[in-house]
């Protein structure tokens, strides 16, 4: 761009920038009232039916959860109100950002259910209802060495796979984990033809292209940014990978593989690899204590940060803590927070446990809960009661696990003693176990494998055969031995089941937590990153609290610039993680990396 034309172009940006909002337009704004007023009571029955659903699961729930989920679905996608706001839309430059906006919002929700193909939208719900009953009702069983068999529950099997240093144990706990795929398959493959008809019906290339239009973005935007993701942690990641693999081997004493067999690692996925590092075990800080402590420690960190302590509802409300193998009730056992009625009614399903992953779970859990009451104010419409985009809702709750995980935090609440010596580098090792190892897996492993099942059709019969390339392209991990298509390996995660087309949101997060992180611990606390305490501090809470309450009503990217004068990179983490990169290639030495 020649020198000219660039000084106009600024200048045109500085006069957009400038350009005052139009005044609310009355006609939009009669429409949104009205919208908004029919949509509250039919989104807080359809909730609390699912809610019921997921934590006492049973025919009659499931059955009144999908009658639920239609009568809401009928509302929000009702071909007048498509009309309605479509036309209004066609003048967005004379709307304020607000109220187009809600607009936006309204459209794609009635995207996912529209009153044009009330058939399709039907069939839809009832097979959500129905994958969603077989995931949550399914019992897992695991084989003891004697050839007995015992129903066990998913901590279960967490806890063989994070403790066991018998491989023929690990693989029964692994392919214990497996068993759900098949019963799941099925029900995906409708689910996929369905939900790529109600989202193509309204214009939108694909389910997957549904879900992304919530950050602003198209499917190959999103696919873009992601690969940006996996390409500049790649260095750091064969480096950890490699290393990994040589403490496995030894561990089981077994020769050092290429790639990693699937049962070695302490996560079902391998999402993330917590365990690893000698000397740092994090779980027996916790043993002992009781599952509502860490709750409470959750809280405690947020209250000190200047958020109020969580409402009375959520004590009475939620359902936190695991149901013992064999129970009559089954429930959902995957970590989730709830906005039911998206104003006070706030409620987390949980299975804790005493241990860390249930710690930082917590933690995570929490800052979904504290993002909903932070935006559920009046100067937030409630179609605006969102993240700035999915992303940054799970990228709170990652942040604080990440800012809890810090040695002077936990010397201040004294869950670790001050007088443990523990190696710095292990330590930071230790860490990229989680959120380092956890990238190629959520932006190349998931977001690969739902870009292809709904943007690219993936045939039914390469499910499987399309899971274990992505993996051990992207994660440089292999299955314990050949699997077929009798399995459904992607399907045995709940996201791919009931969350689907977003596990984007958190690789996103994942990359927005170091940055977020960094502005704190520099900007605020004044502290290297490796090292920051955010207990206490209030102006840490403001920051937090400046973004949350905003909800949706603000571009993300404008957002994320106005509160830490940056664009979205990659830049904090790597720098965070720059003196492991050192230490790990002289560990490494004389081994190749490459997967
Ligand atoms: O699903 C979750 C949360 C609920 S929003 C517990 N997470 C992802 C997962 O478990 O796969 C947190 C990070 C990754
Ligand atoms: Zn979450």
């Amino acid at each position: 761009m020649g020198r000219r034309l660039l000084v106009l172009a600024l200048a045109a940006i500085g006069l957009a920038a400038m350009k005052p909002e139009p005044p609310a337009d009355p006609e939009a704004q009669a429409f949104l009232d009205a919208h908004t007023a029919g949509l509250l009571d039919l989104y807080y029955e359809a909730e609390k039916a699912a809610w019921l659903a997921q934590t006492d699961v049973s025919d009659e729930h499931t059955q009144a959860s999908i009658e639920a989920g239609k009568r809401l679905s009928a509302f929000t996608g009702r071909a007048e109100t498509i009309e309605r706001a479509r036309a209004l839309l066609a003048r967005r430059s004379e709307l304020p950002e607000m109220q187009a906006r809600q607009l936006e919002k309204l459209l794609l929700t009635a995207a996912e259910n529209p009153g044009t193909i009330p058939e399709v939208v039907r069939q839809r719900i009832e097979a959500e209802g129905k994958q969603g009953q077989t995931l949550d009702g399914f019992v897992f069983h695991l084989e003891t060495a004697d050839g007995a068999v015992k129903e066990v529950t998913p901590n279960d099997i967490d806890d063989v796979l994070r403790k066991s240093t018998d491989l023929a144990e690990r693989l029964r706990a692994w392919n214990a984990a497996k068993a759900v795929g098949p019963v799941l398959k099925d029900g995906l493959v409708t689910l996929r033809g369905l939900r790529n008809a109600v989202a193509r019906e309204m214009g939108h290339d694909s389910f997957f292209a549904l879900q992304v239009a919530d950050y602003g973005m198209t499917s190959a935007e999103m696919m873009e940014m992601m690969g940006r993701f996996v390409e500049d942690i790649r260095p750091l990641y064969e480096q950890i990978h490699c290393y990994a693999k040589r403490r496995l081997a030894e561990r089981y004493g077994q020769p050092v593989p290429k790639r990693i067999p699937a049962h070695w690692l302490s996560n079902r996925w391998g999402q993330e690899w917590p365990g690893l590092v000698e000397g740092v075990d994090l779980d027996p800080l916790f043993a002992g204590k009781k599952p509502e402590e860490l709750i409470r420690y959750a809280e405690d960190f947020y209250v000190s940060m200047g958020f109020p302590r969580l409402p009375a509802v959520f004590w009475e409300k939620s359902d936190l803590y695991e149901l013992p193998a064999g129970a009559p009730r089954k429930k959902n056992t995957h970590a989730s927070a709830w906005h039911l009625d998206l104003q006070n009614d706030v409620r987390s399903l949980m299975s804790v446990k005493a241990d860390f992953n249930w710690f930082t779970t917590t933690h995570h859990e929490l800052g979904h809960i504290y993002y909903y009451l932070c935006y559920s104010r009046p100067e937030v419409p409630v179609l605006l009661r969102e993240g700035a985009n999915r992303g940054f809702h799970e990228g709170i709750g990652e942040l604080v696990s990440l800012a809890v995980s810090q040695r002077p935090y936990l010397e201040d609440v004294g869950v670790l003693g001050k007088d443990v010596a523990i190696d710095e580098i292990r330590w930071l090792l230790n860490d990229a176990m989680t959120s380092i190892v956890f990238l190629p897996w959520a932006a190349g492993v998931m977001t690969g494998f739902e870009h292809d099942l709904y943007q690219e059709n993936l045939p039914a019969e390469r499910l499987n055969a399309r899971w274990w390339e992505l993996v051990a392209r992207f994660q440089g991990i292999d299955p314990p031995a050949p699997r077929g298509e009798e399995w459904c390996d992607a399907a045995t995660k709940t996201h791919i089941n009931d969350d689907p087309g977003q596990y984007y949101d958190y690789a996103f997060a994942t990359v927005l937590k170091f940055q977020f992180h960094d502005h704190v611990a520099r900007a605020i606390l004044k502290t290297d990153p490796r090292h920051a305490n955010y207990r206490g501090s209030k102006e840490a809470g403001a920051f937090l609290r400046s973004i949350m309450e905003r909800g949706a009503t603000r571009d993300w990217r404008k957002l994320l610039r106005e509160t830490t004068g940056q664009d979205l990179s990659g830049r904090a983490m790597l720098e965070y993680y720059a003196p492991l990169l050192t230490w790990l290639k002289e560990q490494n030495k004389g081994f190749d990396p490459a997967f």
